[in-house]
């Protein structure tokens, strides 16, 4: 039950495992990872897909050569494997050139290089046969207010997106982007810093409709949010095309954790929800289950394989605890004392006018709010039941 096999949909970044671990204090502590070792060795832990930026396969400003190399011998681990590239996307942070942000830099030169950088790598994701495309816009934002005019880097952002969007649709390419919010780090502040903004971002553009949201469980904790909830409203929202699974504990920088192994009640929720849907019947979500994270800066190379199986590990087993939960009767009984399932009928009956709803003196003139406020929910000994399932304690 615990041993992930291809049909969990498990994928993970080139950039997780194969971080050699430097960070603003201290050189690498791990050697260079060759990614078609890690193709390797994520299918033998039973991963199924494989993602990366342009950059962490293809050294920014490969020759025209490295790049045909360098690809042959990925395909053919690809082919090897069986592994799968369910997503690519973009890097767009590292290089200095981009140290104002890449489709909002003040720079107009910088805007132009960034979308060249980026149509080259849709073409490349459509002949891996990648379906969604990532933008983590992490240099898109500010550390001055008065350097940045929000709002025109707004268009620049609408307009880079669109331009990309447009050009995806004229090729027939089927990619779907996904817009990837963080509210800080490497900036001070990001553009589009969570969700929310995502979501209201994309509702304004002409291409919105292949174009939805990638969460990342830490960038929205970052924020003091909550993740599980979050992703309900993209679920409902019709936009989630992907997701970022990791693990943050608190608002403090991006910890990129291990899953489950920073908010392990929400991890919980979380795969409630998107393994059964919403108790009332919404969505749930079929796409990939895709880790961000990164290996502690003190593990070695066996530390490295380790967590990539404990992140499987933990999704799996907090799918089955939240099996076990749904299917508890006990959970069900708590369920209808707290009036889930209430929620789902219409405040209004059908075809009922607010005339109606004038007139129905039950509503209003008779309606014992008194009474109403004394109902107990209930919602204390429902999370309780939570818990103990998740500790493996029902
Ligand atoms: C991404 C992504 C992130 C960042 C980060 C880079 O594409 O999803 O969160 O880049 O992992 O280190
Ligand atoms: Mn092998
Ligand atoms: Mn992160
Ligand atoms: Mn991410």
């Amino acid at each position: 039950m615990v041993q992930p096999t291809r049909d969990d949909h498990f994928s993970f970044g080139l950039w997780t495992v194969g971080w050699p671990a430097a960070d603003p204090f201290g050189t690498a502590t791990r050697p260079w990872l060759d990614p078609v070792e890690s193709v390797h060795r994520l299918s033998d832990l039973g991963a199924w897909g494989v993602t990366f930026h342009d950059d962490d396969l293809l050294p920014f400003g490969s020759t025209p050569d490295e790049r045909n190399r360098i690809l042959t011998r990925f395909r053919a681990a690809l082919d090897e494997t069986g592994l799968v590239v369910p997503m690519m996307t973009t890097n767009t942070f590292t290089h200095p050139v981009f140290k104002d942000g890449a489709f909002t830099s003040n720079d107009r030169g910088v805007r132009r290089f960034a979308l060249r950088k980026i149509l080259r790598n849709l073409d490349l994701a459509a002949e891996l046969g990648a379906s969604t495309y990532v933008f983590w816009g992490g240099r898109e934002g500010a550390e001055v207010d008065s350097g940045k005019d929000i709002q025109a880097a707004l268009d620049r952002y609408r307009e880079g997106i669109d331009t990309l969007a447009a050009y995806v649709k004229e090729q027939g390419y089927g990619i779907r982007f996904a817009i990837e919010p963080k509210p800080n780090e490497p900036r001070g502040d990001i553009l589009l810093p969570t969700l929310g903004h995502a979501l209201a971002f994309i509702a304004g553009l002409e291409h919105g409709d292949i174009v939805g949201v990638n969460p990342e469980v830490g960038h929205e904790q970052m924020a003091g949010l909550n993740y599980s909830a979050g992703i309900a409203q993209a679920l409902w929202a019709g936009k989630l095309f992907h997701l970022d699974l990791n693990g943050q504990r608190g608002i403090k920088y991006d910890q990129d954790l291990i899953f489950g192994h920073g908010d392990l009640i929400n991890a919980f929720s979380l795969v409630d929800l998107i393994e059964h849907g919403a108790p009332g019947g919404g969505p749930s979500y079929d796409g990939p289950r895709h880790f961000d994270y990164k290996p502690l800066r003190t593990e070695d190379v066996t530390g490295v394989w380790d967590s990539a199986a404990a992140n499987m590990r933990t999704y799996l087993l907090l799918k089955e605890r939240a099996a076990a939960f749904r299917s508890d009767p006990e959970v069900l009984e708590a369920l209808a004392t707290a009036g889930v399932a209430e929620l789902s009928t219409p405040t209004l009956n059908p075809g009922e006018t607010l005339a109606d709803l004038a007139a129905d003196r039950t509503a209003f003139e008779d309606y014992d709010a008194d009474k109403a406020g004394e109902r107990g929910y209930g919602f204390g000994r429902l999370n309780q039941l939570a818990v103990e399932h998740l500790m493996g304690a029902r």
